[in-house]
């Protein structure tokens, strides 16, 4: 038996603790309000006190933070003996007792109990998938909460604490562009038609060579449309940001042997529709005439689900790249981020809000992230 005194700011802070590290089997021995320690603690919210206790051979879920993924793992903690011991188990059974008469008064039994978690189970796996995750990852996400608060009506704030914590963990920290320039970069975008991969490249160069001083030329290999090549031109003029056309893949190494002078070159490419073997088999062609290239996947937040699905699939051909989701502030639901994050494997890095040039451009921060993909939440 392990008994141990767990402090928090309200009941549920506290229970999490005690669930979190004792599991959902631990039970409370004593419960108190205490007030805050120092001077002015008596001015405020009191903190409230419990008291736990789990029996020895009980599983104990805990964090495996160093992979960034919640897992339950099972440990058997330490034994004790004694005669304290005893007296404390016995008072548990007693508890147990009282509490089950209690419960019997009240009509309520364990299928009672089973059915509240899976209404609540349903109830958030619901309100994911409204708001477009994947339903897969909606119960891969709900399968590890659970594991970490108990799934009761008067816990359904931890439940949600703990959601949006799941989504920030598994959107991970974004990989950007960075600071490092010692060593030439080149920079890929590639994507579906009108996701804005160019509007996304003239955001970046623009604070790449404004905001960060940076040497920065820009190449195209979209002469597909005559439009094209003119929306980046004038972009470079404005940026006064030198730029060069490539008409065949096999010219890509010239321009960028002509740009010997610059800190970093980003390289657009032609908007290729994913389903289209042969134009996706250029792009492929063009990334491998480049040596070392950095590539960004760009995907627009207003494309469904299944699409984005196959989208993924259709690049798996790159081996490394990082994600930039556009048109945030156009998307009615974000759940797309966190599917394409998990189905990918990828590091998310940019997301941007709006058509200006270069305001509209963010580092994808899991925090803001989370919350909007669980802070749409409609009651
Ligand atoms: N609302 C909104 N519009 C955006 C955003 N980013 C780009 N756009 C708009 O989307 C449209 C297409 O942008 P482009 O940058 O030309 O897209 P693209 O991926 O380069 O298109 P193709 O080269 O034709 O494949 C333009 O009207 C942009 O202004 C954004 O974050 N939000
Ligand atoms: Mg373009």
């Amino acid at each position: 038996m392990k008994v141990k005194r767990y402090i928090g700011n309200d009941p549920q802070e506290t229970m999490l603790k005690i669930k979190s590290e004792l599991g959902s089997n631990a039970v409370i021995l004593h419960s108190r309000k205490i007030k805050k320690p120092g001077f002015f603690g008596f001015m405020k919210k009191p903190l409230i006190e419990m008291v736990a206790a789990i029996e020895e051979n009980k599983e104990k879920p805990e964090r495996d933070i160093q992979k960034g993924k919640l897992t339950a793992i099972v440990s058997n903690p330490p034994h004790q003996e004694g005669s304290k011991i005893d007296l404390l188990q016995n008072q548990i059974g007693n508890i147990e007792n009282l509490l089950n008469n209690v419960l019997d008064k009240i009509g309520y039994n364990q299928d009672d109990k089973g059915n509240h978690q899976e209404a609540l189970y349903k109830k958030y796996h619901d309100l994911l998938v409204v708001n477009d995750v994947d339903p897969q990852i909606a119960d891969k996400l709900l399968t590890i909460v659970r594991k970490q608060v108990s799934f009761t009506e008067d816990n359904e704030e931890a439940i949600l604490r703990t959601i949006r914590i799941a989504v920030r963990e598994y959107l991970e920290s974004p990989e950007t562009i960075g600071d490092n320039f010692e060593k030439k970069r080149i920079i890929v975008f590639v994507g579906p038609t009108g996701v804005g991969k160019t509007t996304t490249l003239a955001k970046l160069a623009a604070k790449l060579s404004i905001t960060k001083g940076k040497r920065v030329g820009v190449i195209t290999s979209d002469t597909y449309r005559i439009a094209a090549v003119e929306q980046l031109k004038i972009y470079s003029e404005i940026l006064s940001i030198p730029i060069r056309i490539v008409y065949e893949p096999n010219e890509i190494n010239e321009a960028i042997e002509a740009f010997s002078d610059r800190d970093v070159i980003l390289i657009d490419t032609a908007g290729r529709n994913h389903k289209n073997e042969e134009q996706l088999e250029e792009i492929k062609t063009l990334i491998k005439h480049i040596i070392d290239p950095e590539i960004y996947l760009v995907m627009s937040a207003t494309t469904g689900n299944r699409d984005i699905t196959n989208i993924i699939k259709s690049y798996q051909f790159i081996e490394n790249y990082r994600i930039i989701f556009t048109k945030l502030d156009e998307a009615v639901t974000i759940g797309n981020v966190l599917n394409a994050k998990i189905k990918t494997g990828k590091k998310l890095s940019y997301v941007t809000t709006g058509q200006s040039v270069p305001d509209d451009l963010e580092i994808a921060q899991p925090d803001k992230l989370a919350n909007m993909i669980v802070g749409e939440f409609h009651e």
